[in-house]
């Protein structure tokens, strides 16, 4: 690297580090301490009324902060999920007022853990048609970001899209009372 500096000069070095974090940080997003990475959703059955959004959230201040609310251009309500294992059922219920995260904490929304649900779909997410939306801090305050959408049946974005075994079009734990 010694080499690099002194052959190029500030000025270019500086550029090409630029560029390269620039490209690796394309999808991150940041408001105040708050970080958020690896944002995405995916496709749901015909006629589903919910989505849901996973994303990993870092917390680089000295003070928790917690994630309240947000919103997306394809559903009128947003709300913070917790989805856990009850008398042998996986369920899902709303986080309020929503999910904190710890100075120096980083905490991953993913399928069968925290997640956000988008319901009353207004239109399904599409694969390759990214998402807008935002995402709302107690102490940060308002982000815009955007949900990359993976196949149905995503469980790591880039699977391709592979239901687990029971895992149909029909979401567990309530929502259909929303
Ligand atoms: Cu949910």
């Amino acid at each position: 690297m010694e080499v690099v500096v002194r052959r190029l000069g500030h000025a270019t070095f500086a550029l090409i580090l630029s560029l390269a974090a620039g490209a690796a940080l394309a999808q991150d997003y940041a408001v105040g301490s708050i970080k958020i990475s690896q944002i995405w959703t995916r496709e749901v059955p015909a006629g589903a009324k919910v989505a849901a959004g996973f994303m990993t959230i870092t917390n680089t201040g000295k003070e928790a902060d917690t994630l309240i609310g947000g919103s997306s251009t394809i559903a009128s309500k947003f709300e913070v999920h917790e989805m856990k294992m009850g008398d042998g059922i996986m369920r899902m219920r709303e986080l309020k007022p929503g999910l904190v995260i710890k100075p120096g904490e980083t905490v991953a929304l993913k399928p069968g853990s925290f997640h956000i649900m988008l319901l009353d779909l207004k239109q399904p997410p599409k694969a390759s048609s990214p998402i807008k939306g935002t995402l709302v801090f107690a102490k940060a305050g308002k982000v815009e970001i955007e949900y990359r959408v993976e196949p149905f049946g995503t469980r790591v974005p880039g699977d391709g899209g592979m239901p687990m075994p029971g895992e149909g079009g029909k979401p567990k734990g309530g929502h259909g009372s929303h």
